[in-house]
């Protein structure tokens, strides 16, 4: 059998009956596209008040520029392999994998509807009280089991060959370390800001740090990342987190996924500026966001220090002054890639609904200014905060709606 892209919803449903046994003979089954990402098909099959699946399927480009944008489709056993690594260690904080497809380039997965989008619930300024404590565990979890603190020497090589995936870093090298820096086609700037951006091609020191972190981003080989955190690849609720979508997934440097969703964090900090709605309630929830975002880092750093401790296998990293130096460098570089992921997020390709979602394009650059504020300082400032907690406190007394 050669590749093929689903296209009757009857293919789907024998497709989804063969690899799973979720289904009654006599159920009937409905299909829908729910998909609302960049770059892959996704549908649900349900059975009428019963139980449903999600199949995704990556065609050999981009779904939302065409064949104009090739895109290998490894990328979906790279997303499978690194679900079903995720799902050892933290099983409850990802989709489970009933079944991957070679030649359809699918995988059928646990369907997550119980959850929402978590772009969209913070946009909602909706609070998850577990949001943070999930998001540190999930970090902690997937970063110390594929690292050299765990792995031995042999694994861990095998696990960077396993995970080479060229052309979705491509899209990052460019998209977060490129385009944002220079006048590029690509990037889509509001008129209202083209001043501020314009400000960043000339920033020589900015351009530098930025060059640091995409060095590390590309010769960095340290962990298997998700590679693509954002708010988007996260399903949440009041008691449940789910982590979708690493098909960006390669060995590269652990602050860069921490730092991916906290710069989202922000992100919506900034959005919530200018959004509709009372400003006492909107700056609670920016203290909100801010608080969800040290819970991120403290959860993870704790928790990755008790993982050395218990299950850390090499002597020589696992030596606690070396954890903590570790520790300190994988801090500044999270904010440093937050800061990147803030400044592509605002003036690259791809924006985010956190600021799109604001209507008045006078108001939306308002928010996008401070975006971009808060991005320039994270990544030329970073080596200034020891700490989250002065991290919060220099945001809270420089960049709070008044
Ligand atoms: C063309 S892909 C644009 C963005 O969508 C993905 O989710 C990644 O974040 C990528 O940078
Ligand atoms: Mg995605």
């Amino acid at each position: 059998m050669s590749f093929r892209k689903f296209e009757q919803d009857e293919e789907l449903i024998l497709f989804v009956r063969e690899h799973t046994d979720l289904f009654a003979a006599d159920d009937e089954l409905t299909v829908s596209e729910i998909g609302d990402g960049n770059i892959n098909f996704v549908y649900r099959i349900a059975a009428a008040n019963g139980p449903s699946v999600i199949v995704k399927q990556a065609l050999p480009y981009v779904r939302i520029i065409g064949e104009g944008w090739p895109l290998s489709q490894d990328r979906v056993r790279i997303e499978a392999e690194s679900l079903l690594i995720a799902g050892k260690y933290c099983p409850d904080l990802v989709p489970h994998v009933y079944h991957f497809d070679a030649e359809l380039c699918a995988i059928v997965m646990e369907d997550i509807g119980a959850q929402e989008n978590l772009r969209h619930l913070l946009v909602e300024r909706r609070r998850l009280p577990l949001l943070g404590e999930h998001l540190g565990r999930f970090l902690a979890s997937t970063l110390f089991y594929t690292s050299d603190f765990y792995l031995d020497a042999y694994e861990k090589k095998e696990q960077v060959r396993g995970f080479i995936n060229p052309d979705l870093c491509k899209i990052t090298e460019d998209l977060f370390f490129m385009d944002p820096y220079c006048d590029h086609e690509r990037n889509n700037i509001n008129d209202f800001v083209r001043e501020q951006a314009e400000a960043l091609w000339d920033d020589e020191v900015l351009k530098r740090e930025v060059a640091k972190l995409k060095a590390r981003f590309l010769s960095q080989p340290e962990v298997l990342l998700h590679g693509d955190l954002h708010s988007g690849s996260v399903f949440a609720s009041d008691t449940g987190t789910k982590v979708i979508d690493p098909e960006f997934a390669f060995c590269g440097p652990a602050a860069f996924d921490v730092g991916s969703i906290i710069g989202n964090l922000f992100l919506n900090f900034a959005g919530q500026s200018q959004q509709t709605g009372e400003q006492e309630e909107r700056t609670a929830y920016q203290q909100w966001l801010l608080e969800t975002a040290e819970t991120v880092w403290t959860t993870f750093a704790e928790q990755f220090r008790a993982l050395v401790s218990e299950h850390g296998t090499e002597p020589t990293l696992c030596q606690k002054a070396y954890l903590d130096w570790y520790l300190d460098q994988v801090f500044q570089d999270t904010l440093g890639y937050a800061g990147t992921e803030m400044i592509r997020r605002t003036i690259g390709l791809a924006h985010v609904a956190d600021i799109e979602t604001i209507e008045d394009l006078e108001k939306r650059a308002e928010a996008e200014k401070l975006s971009l504020a808060i991005g320039h300082a994270l990544i030329v400032q970073r080596g200034e905060f020891e700490t989250i907690r002065a991290l919060k406190e220099f945001i809270e007394s420089r960049y709070f709606s008044k």
